[in-house]
């Protein structure tokens, strides 16, 4: 059977449901999973192309991260680890849309032209699929597959149950040639951890129960990933609850985004672990924020974002930077530029911290895509949203000079502890996406290592009191935005009458922009005291309805 007629067969067992409507957006198609399977096999196909036209590994991950149980959605990982290329999201967004058979064999054969690529089954293809625990996964991981192997000389290989970025760490590992199991990703994970853990300097002060971390796990696939990754891990001990196992919905009332949005305790928490350390992920497990019970009488938590995350990586690393290069000539060293990414949504308390520091802080527009690719310009990145998306990137120069620095610096001293600590560092993060895992390991042995609590960390500075809404409109394409989402471009007059509103507060900010993954437009607004953060965020919404 030729490639047209395998395409045109498959395609029709896959019919677009009637008046659907898709789009890439922020992270890939999602929606509700019932009308989700053509989308998910014409992602198949478009993952298969992404592998013939790179000649590497790409993947397929099925998932709608931190949205409810209903939901699903589906991503393609780029061979190096990271979102699919931007180029082609049009491509993507044709695909998922095209309204028959017919139509979806011709953009094919179109768009296989002009990008060269041939599928006569002399070249081979490869996509490693991966899915969160989502009950509708199993059926869509099926149209994935039939999507796959509608390109003719395919394979696509189920990696099963996994969190988004173990998915996105194994394709970059395959195209590096790296060994490239579940095992192989906790084995880096594990081996890294354990080397920044024995240069904690002083003794260890390791670590009875009263030291534990308590992890909420969202009921998503985090928590009982976490339990295996534990059991290769030394000198943490780790409490897991929602781990999706004691019956608890996935991201009701649970999870990362839940926390850092709502600002409450999430369930199964409460007065017990009052001043506790705890985290929470969110249901893809590539989210992490940190929170505090402060007191037993109310539901109210002290959130630590991403923000401050970022804060503690950069901080850490700058030290690291400065022991490392201690006394010696400039000349003589590879000055690593460092450089910090956040998003609008950023905390203005954070950005002031983080250029207080004197470290290059700059924004990009919402969305993992934009932030990543930003900080890879930079020979240490670090990127956060402050939902808790985020990772530190290594540029390949760097490392390579670091190695060689590490080789020729005196056994033991403190400088070569530094480089050592930084080699160590760039192993644990995940380099292809955001990781709650990398994350949290990264976070618990900088915490050891400066031996600070979760108290001192949080007190780095006080965050503005903020306010996030939604409002639902008609069309939320009618506002445009400019300089990093800052500023409103269209419909014409608004910018001005947010800024009019914005003088009103002491350190006021505001901002609107059309969401990625949802219908509505997010309104962001701080300001020196919650209730000026409030009427901020709802008077810059009634400009909006
Ligand atoms: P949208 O819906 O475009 O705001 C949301 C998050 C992003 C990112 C994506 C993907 C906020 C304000 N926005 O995007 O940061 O995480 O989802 O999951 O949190
Ligand atoms: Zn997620």
């Amino acid at each position: 059977e030729d490639q047209k007629s395998i395409l045109r067969r498959a395609s029709s067992r896959f019919p677009i449901p009637p008046g659907a409507k898709f789009s890439y957006g922020t992270a890939g198609f999602r929606a509700d999973a019932l009308v989700l399977e053509s989308t998910v096999y014409r992602a198949g196909i478009l993952a298969a192309l992404r592998s013939l036209k790179t000649r590497s590994v790409t993947g397929l991950m099925i998932t709608a991260s931190h949205n409810k149980i209903s939901d699903n959605g589906v991503k393609i990982a780029d061979p190096s680890g990271g979102m699919l290329t931007q180029a082609w999201e049009p491509f993507a967004d044709a695909l998922a849309n095209a309204a028959d058979s017919d139509s979806l064999l011709q953009l094919i054969i179109e768009f296989a032209k002009k990008e060269s690529i041939v599928t006569d089954g002399n070249c081979r293809a490869e996509v490693l699929l991966g899915r969160d625990t989502r009950p509708s996964g199993e059926s869509l991981l099926e149209a994935a597959k039939q999507g796959i192997n509608s390109i003719v000389g395919s394979a696509a290989i189920d990696m099963g149950i996994l969190t988004t970025p173990q998915l996105h760490w194994m394709v970059r590992a395959r195209n590096k040639g790296m060994k490239a199991s579940e095992r192989d990703y906790s084995e880096q994970l594990s081996s890294s951890f354990r080397c920044l853990m024995t240069l904690v300097p002083g003794e260890c002060k390791v670590k009875g129960t009263d030291n534990k971390l308590v992890v909420d796990g969202a009921n998503g696939v985090g928590g009982g990933k976490l339990e295996c990754l534990m059991n290769m891990l030394d000198g943490l001990v780790i409490e897991v609850r929602n781990d999706g196992k004691g019956g608890g919905i996935l991201n009701e009332g649970v999870g990362a985004d839940y926390v850092q949005k709502e600002k409450v305790v999430p369930q199964e928490f409460g007065s017990n672990d009052v001043g506790m350390r705890c985290a929470s992920l969110d249901g893809d497990a590539d989210r992490l924020v940190y929170f505090i019970v402060p007191s037993a009488s109310s539901d109210n938590i002290v959130l630590v974002d991403g923000d401050k995350i970022l804060s503690l990586f950069a901080l850490f690393i700058k030290e690291q930077l400065g022991i490392l290069y201690k006394g010696v000539h400039e000349n003589n060293a590879y000055q690593a530029r460092l450089g910090v990414v956040q998003t609008a949504y950023a905390n203005g308390a954070s950005t002031d911290y983080l250029k207080g520091l004197g470290l290059e802080v700059v924004l990009t527009p919402t969305g993992v895509k934009f932030l990543h690719e930003k900080a890879a310009e930079y020979d240490i990145g670090i990127y956060f949203e402050a939902n808790g998306h985020g990772t530190i990137l290594f540029s390949d120069s760097f490392l390579c000079w670091l190695e060689k620095r590490h080789n020729e610096l005196p056994e033991g001293s403190e400088q070569q502890k530094a480089a050592v600590r930084l080699l160590a560092v760039s192993k644990l993060v995940n380099q292809a996406v955001g990781d709650a895992f990398s994350g949290l390991l990264l976070v618990e042995a900088i915490l050891q290592n400066l031996n600070w609590s979760i108290n001192h960390w949080s007190e780095l500075y006080w965050d503005l009191p903020s306010r996030q809404l939604k409002v639902k409109v008609m069309d939320r394409t009618a506002v445009v935005t400019a300089n990093a989402e800052t500023v409103a471009v269209k419909p014409p007059g608004i910018q001005e009458a947010i800024n009019a509103e914005t003088v009103k507060y002491p350190r006021g900010r505001s901002f609107i922009r059309p969401s990625g993954t949802e219908d509505v437009i997010r309104v962001y607004a701080e300001a020196s005291t919650q209730e000026g953060a409030d009427t901020l965020a709802q008077s810059v919404a009634k400009l909006v309805e």
